[in-house]
């Protein structure tokens, strides 16, 4: 569609000038595409056998993690340690098969746990 256009807009143009607009427009569609999957690229945590798969993770910022539970048990993502929660992350109960995501925007070292399980599950997200 974006060549016939080009081709009935410009029916003066030579050769050379239709490849150079066809090879820009095509690089910047790549880059668009490129850009996008920089912002928001996306990553997951599996939580199996009591435990957060990888325990611990290291990311860029601007990354997306979902938590994927794969236990029959019900999970929960919370911010902090169980002995400081911070209200950043709160999945509430995760059953089989549910997801929980969370966009990590900044850089930093975020520890959380399962509520349900706090001594045993344990992870640390780092984004750098
Ligand atoms: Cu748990």
């Amino acid at each position: 569609m974006f060549l016939l256009l080009v081709i009935l807009s410009y029916p003066q143009i030579t050769a050379r000038e239709f490849n150079t607009e066809v090879m820009l427009a095509i690089n910047k569609s790549f880059s668009i595409k490129d850009e996008g999957q920089q912002i928001q690229p996306e990553d997951s945590i599996r939580i199996h056998n009591l435990a957060f798969l990888p325990k611990v993770k290291v990311v860029k910022a601007g990354t997306k993690i979902t938590w994927i539970n794969q236990d029959t048990a019900m999970h929960t993502v919370h911010s902090g340690t169980p002995k400081k929660p911070i209200d950043l992350m709160a999945s509430g109960n995760l059953g089989k098969g549910d997801t929980f995501s969370y966009l990590f925007k900044e850089k930093g070292t975020y520890q959380y746990y399962c509520t349900t399980h706090p001594t045993v599950m344990q992870g640390t997200i780092i984004v750098k």
